[in-house]
């Protein structure tokens, strides 16, 4: 199987990339939301070239759906190689640590307006841009900023079309803005983290690959317990190949088609369901 002929680097994110570009210059802010359950395979490489001068602020957005824990090593990584001033791990869903990010935001402000009153300016503004990969929470994180609903969320990737400015408060405005995934990845791996996790759409890669991907990963990080207990299998089923294990999880739960075949596409869906919905494992899927 070959992820290289799929595309997933359509027109539109051509375009929200084009956007993002054009309307640098006038951003004091680069707000990167990724997505705590893949820290590294949700950040856009192209970003750091792009937020060059900018203050640059990492969201590690959805920290509900991991153990917090986990995250500190993240942190850490981000930070030690430069690729942010501040990392903030928070949740836009439950409001996780929000009264974090304003602080933050205010005292950039207050830095720029200082500099402006040296020069004798009044005025000042400071433009924030939300950039992400598409599903990781950008709208919903800048409704929780603002206290009201003023951008548009759904769950699936894609949601945001253009670009939607949106004032915070007098003098801070913030840029909503359609998510982007980058032409090529380094590894493969990172297209099956960004399906496990639903920033690329379930019928971008095979399901069942993407299911047998997501239990190989937890048999790694030794949480096969997990899954025996959930899918009631039996510890010598570990040794097997994924695909035989998806199998036997369809039979033993009795998701079957017709004539008792086991209904693996079935089946690989229940699994993503159940991880994404936290039934499975709050695990963090990349390593650093
Ligand atoms: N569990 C959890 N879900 C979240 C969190 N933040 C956002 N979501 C959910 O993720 C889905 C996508 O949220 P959006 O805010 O529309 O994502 P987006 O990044 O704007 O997506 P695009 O516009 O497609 O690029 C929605 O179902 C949200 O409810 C979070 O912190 N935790
Ligand atoms: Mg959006």
């Amino acid at each position: 199987m070959s992820m290289t002929k799929i595309n997933w680097y359509p027109g539109h994110m051509k375009k929200a990339k084009d956007l993002i570009e054009e309307n640098l210059p006038i951003i004091d802010i680069i707000l990167e939301v990724v997505d705590a359950r893949i820290p590294l395979s949700s950040k856009n490489p192209d970003i750091s070239k792009i937020a060059k001068n900018k203050k640059r602020i990492i969201i590690l957005n959805k920290s509900d759906l991991v153990e917090k824990k986990q995250l500190l090593p993240w942190k850490a990584y981000f930070k030690e190689n430069n690729m942010a001033d501040e990392v903030l791990e928070l949740s836009a869903e439950t409001g996780f640590n929000m009264s974090a990010l304003n602080p933050f935001i205010d005292k950039i402000y207050c830095e720029k307006k200082e500099k402006y009153l040296k020069r004798g300016l009044k005025t000042v503004n400071i433009r924030i841009m939300v950039v992400g990969i598409p599903n990781v929470g950008k709208s919903r994180l800048i409704n929780r900023i603002i206290g009201r609903n003023s951008a548009a969320v759904g769950n699936i990737p894609g949601f945001t079309k253009g670009k939607q400015w949106i004032k915070i408060k007098d003098g801070i405005e913030i840029l909503d803005m359609p998510g982007i995934l980058w032409p090529k990845f380094q590894k493969e791996e990172v297209g099956y983290n960004l399906a496990i996790t639903g920033a690329i759409k379930d019928e971008i890669l095979p399901i069942e690959d993407v299911a047998c991907m997501l239990i190989k990963k937890l048999i790694d990080f030794q949480m096969w317990d997990v899954l025996e207990k959930k899918y009631k299998l039996t510890s010598e089923d570990k040794d097997k190949l994924t695909g035989e294990i998806l199998e036997k999880i369809a039979f033993t739960n009795n998701i079957l088609k017709k004539g008792g075949v086991p209904h693996t596409e079935q089946a690989a869906r229940n699994i993503l369901r159940d991880y994404r919905n936290l039934k499975l494992a709050k695990v963090i899927l990349d390593i650093i």
